[in-house]
């Protein structure tokens, strides 16, 4: 089991005022912004294209969905509750940016669910029959006024960002008198508070209320699965410690797979098998009409699997490849493909900023005549993996930007082919207001879902189709039975979901 988040100081630079920035910063976070509002079009232009426009709310890291909502606002911290038909939606904005799910971050979460003093811990003059310390991550239910433990999976409990961010949006399931979530009634009363002080919770707190019904939003339309005609289909998936190989996961795959009907595969985490028998297990699974699944692999962790040809397949760094593959007959042209497995949680942080000025260096002597490699000019490129970005938001921010952590590979560029940064594709679960990636009902660690896991490409020359998350176990038996799937498969597979991207040239 390995720990996904790690901790860093809780003032991060988004902090700094605008305008006290130099102006060179200023710059930069104008970029910033701009990218911000590329990837909120395109998530919230994607699921309802088409449709009449309804009220949703996505547990995705991104806050355009939240205009609107009313806050309640007491010493810097603001709090809007909404809710859909299977969540509790909660967004919260702290006086500071803080990773929230790291040790010595110190805010804590009482919901009085049923709005009654008389049930629940009799706090702050109410009853809260929930309480999350985001920062130690546990909490407690109180059923018959008795103190019980309560693990995210027995809350619905799901967070955004996994980066440090002021801004958190959570949900919580709300299935009445279900499992360990206690109750909701019309009433619900709440706190956000630190724990400090007496009661081992501080007297500054932010409390809300919010009556049922009042900010009710939909969930969004249901995503197909199906690959759009003429599009390539690009997944990644973390195999969880070589478990594609892994007999008694091979029927849950299988019908993933199926499902899903990849053409490009990336994978993390194989670790002690050779890729080569990712592809004997295709060449069963999802045989093609000619011929056999292309592999390749340049160290352990990090591989691919194609149907079509694998040219050149280059080590960036350990943990992370990338392979010039042979789309022309989708495409048109060659395209190169990053796969990553950047390191994760406990390791020094140092490591993964330094792994992403390699990419970094990598990806502009691939964009740029001379070097080591260069590819022919608007070469699309994918970047694809599990990026384990759990600390600094601005190693989300450098990959996407191509800002460099250490001057010494030369200063920032524009990854996609000059003319600017990245798309994070940021794909939702199909059937789930949801864009986590990863999910571990049950790790010791206490972590709720996040999303770890990360497609990105060069928007100048590719065009997003489609995109999304395979989580079985939040689609309608229906929807299983469809695309013969069994609501357990994507659990039994992997603690990450695969995630799904078609694209098209421009
Ligand atoms: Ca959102
Ligand atoms: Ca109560
Ligand atoms: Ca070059």
């Amino acid at each position: 089991m390995r720990v996904p988040y790690i901790w860093l100081p809780s003032r991060l630079p988004q902090d700094r005022d605008f305008n006290t920035m130099p102006a060179e910063l200023r710059r930069l976070f104008s970029r910033v912004v701009a990218v911000m509002l590329l990837t909120v079009a395109w998530s919230s232009a994607s699921p309802t294209s088409g449709a009449e426009r309804a009220r949703v709310i996505v547990i995705d890291g991104q806050f355009g969905d939240w205009k609107g909502v009313k806050f309640s606002d007491r010493k810097g911290w603001q709090v809007g509750l909404a809710e859909g038909p299977r969540y509790l939606y909660l967004h919260f904005r702290q006086p500071e940016a803080r990773i929230l799910q790291a040790a010595g971050s110190d805010v804590v979460l009482l919901l009085d669910t049923d709005g009654k003093a008389s049930t629940g811990k009799k706090i702050f003059g109410m009853g809260a029959d929930i309480e999350w310390n985001f920062g130690s991550r546990s909490g407690k239910t109180f059923p018959g006024g008795v103190a019980r433990g309560a693990t995210p999976a027995d809350l619905g409990l799901v967070i955004a960002p996994t980066v440090g961010s002021r801004r958190i949006e959570i949900a919580l399931s709300t299935p009445d008198g279900r499992g360990g979530v206690p109750t909701f009634g019309k009433k619900v009363r709440g706190a956000i508070t630190t724990p400090l002080g007496a009661n081992g919770l501080a007297d500054e707190h932010q409390k809300f209320n919010y009556r049922r019904g009042k900010n009710r939003v939909e969930e969004p339309p249901l995503i197909e699965l199906e690959r759009p005609e003429g599009t390539l289909r690009v997944i990644n998936y973390n195999i969880e410690r070589d478990g594609l190989f892994a007999s008694s996961r091979h029927a849950a795959y299988r019908r993933i797979f199926r499902a899903i009907e990849p053409d490009i595969v990336g994978f993390q985490e194989i670790f002690v098998n050779p890729i080569a028998g990712a592809g004997g297990l295709l060449d069963q699974w999802i045989p093609l009409d000619t011929g056999r699944w292309h592999t390749a692999a340049a160290g352990a962790d990090a591989g691919i699997a194609s149907r079509f040809p694998i040219d050149s397949t280059w080590l960036v760094t350990p943990g992370v490849d990338a392979y010039l593959v042979d789309t022309r007959a989708t495409l048109g042209t060659r395209a190169l493909v990053v796969v990553v497995s950047l390191k994760c949680c406990d390791d020094p942080e140092q490591i993964r900023k330094t792994q992403i000025d390699e990419i970094l260096h990598f990806w502009r002597d691939a964009i740029t005549p001379g070097g080591a490699v260069s590819l022919p000019a608007d070469t699309p490129i994918l970047m694809i993996g599990d990026m384990n970005l759990v600390g600094d938001p601005t190693e989300v921010s450098a990959l996407r930007e191509g800002i460099p952590f250490s001057q010494t590979g030369g200063g920032p560029f524009d990854p996609d082919w000059g003319r600017g940064p990245l798309l994070d594709v940021l794909p939702r679960q199909t059937d789930n207001p949801m864009a986590y990636t990863w999910r571990s009902d049950g790790n010791t660690g206490g972590f709720a879902p996040g999303r770890l896991d990360y497609l990105f490409l060069t928007p100048s020359v590719l065009d997003v189709a489609r995109a999304f998350a395979l989580h079985s176990s939040s689609m309608s038996n229906k929807r299983l039975r469809e695309h013969g799937l069994k609501r357990s498969d994507t659990a039994v597979a992997s603690d990450h979901l695969p995630i799904v991207v078609d694209v098209t040239s421009r």
